[in-house]
């Protein structure tokens, strides 16, 4: 038996809640999750920078554009004399007296390949019903199929398939989700609630790929819809805005099979979503700014394979550890013109 669900449009003030200190998202409920923090400078140790003679005293003094340089050793009870040119002697103060570098820490290097979509225009309208049988759907390539969050070749790999396609158009970035399933549930109606404590799908998306004020979106099998705004990543201290919806952001799901009834198969859900490019811009962005520029985007998809847990995470594009707020390794969304 096949189910649409009803199409789902927010509007700027839909559904907007009270923001509550007890909601979190994943990744701060449990700061393990959300990647180490990266160490901050090393601290300078104290005396560093001192200029320590050992058991003797420097006396310098100028003699023309010569330093003369005498060490008093204090044990052996007599004077060295040593004359060496006015600047290598004024190089080997500095450097005696400057402050050791603190060392920087090591940047983490990408070790997961980042994927890039070619993403078509579409030629003319889709309509948001969770069903992808227009002939542009048809037409866009099919994403690669997603992989465990912490690499391609991560073991076990995902036991359900999932796949991702996209188009755009001069107003909208359209996503399909491609969602393998042989038992679809979902159980949160509320807007804004934690989704993926259900099995969830999830977009991030950051335009102009500088990892700040970028978005998150999850959606179940109901159609039901968390959205925020992140300042920055959970590792560099961001915070989240739940209170903010994408505006005019429409979205349905279609279900192949029943949902929350275990005792038959089903095939899978799909979701068709429509994103107002001009409801991401930040700044004096403009959407046509936007569209002239690649994007970095992520897509996951959280899948309970056991009740209490650990969810699975499968994703387009692995981000290396079970963290997806790492835009940096997310994908690339390019507009095909
Ligand atoms: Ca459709
Ligand atoms: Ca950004
Ligand atoms: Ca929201």
């Amino acid at each position: 038996m096949q189910k649409s669900l009803p199409q789902k449009e927010q509007g700027e003030n839909a559904n907007s809640l009270i923001f509550s200190a007890s909601r979190s998202t994943r990744g701060r409920e449990n700061p393990t999750r959300a990647g180490k923090i990266p160490p901050g400078p090393g601290k300078i140790p104290p005396g560093a920078g001192k200029f320590h003679p050992g058991q003797g005293t420097a006396i310098f003094f100028l003699c023309g554009p010569i330093i003369c340089v005498k060490f008093v050793d204090h044990k052996r009870k007599h004077m060295k004399k040593v004359i060496i040119p006015a600047i290598a002697a004024a190089a080997l103060v500095i450097a005696a007296c400057a402050p050791k570098a603190a060392k920087a820490p090591k940047a983490k290097a990408p070790d997961v390949p980042i994927r890039t979509y070619n993403a078509p225009k579409a030629t003319s309208a889709i309509t948001i019903d969770g069903i992808l049988d227009e002939a542009d759907w048809q037409n866009a390539p099919l994403s690669e199929a997603f992989a465990d969050i912490r690499g391609v070749d991560f073991e076990p790999k995902p036991v359900k398939q999932t796949h991702m396609k996209m188009l755009w158009d001069d107003e909208n970035l359209y996503i399909a989700g491609i969602i393998e399933e042989d038992n679809v549930t979902a159980s949160l109606t509320e807007h804004d609630a934690i989704i993926y404590r259900d099995n969830d799908w999830e977009v991030f998306i950051d335009p102009d790929q500088d990892c700040r004020f970028y978005f998150e979106i999850e959606m179940n099998a109901l159609g039901t819809v968390m959205d925020l705004l992140m300042d920055r990543p959970y590792s560099q201290g961001g915070k989240f805005y739940l209170p903010w919806d994408l505006r005019g952001m429409k979205t349905a799901v279609h279900v192949d099979g029943t949902l929350n009834n275990p005792e038959d198969k089903d095939k899978g859900w799909t979701v068709e979503m429509a994103i107002p490019v001009a409801s991401l811009c930040v700044d004096f962005q403009k959407p046509e700014d936007l569209l002239a520029r690649d994007w970095k985007i992520g897509f996951s998809r959280v899948e309970w394979l056991k009740k209490e847990g650990p969810e699975e995470n499968w994703v387009w594009n692995p981000t290396g550890e079970v963290n997806m707020h790492i835009p940096q390794n997310w994908g690339v969304l390019h507009f095909v013109k």
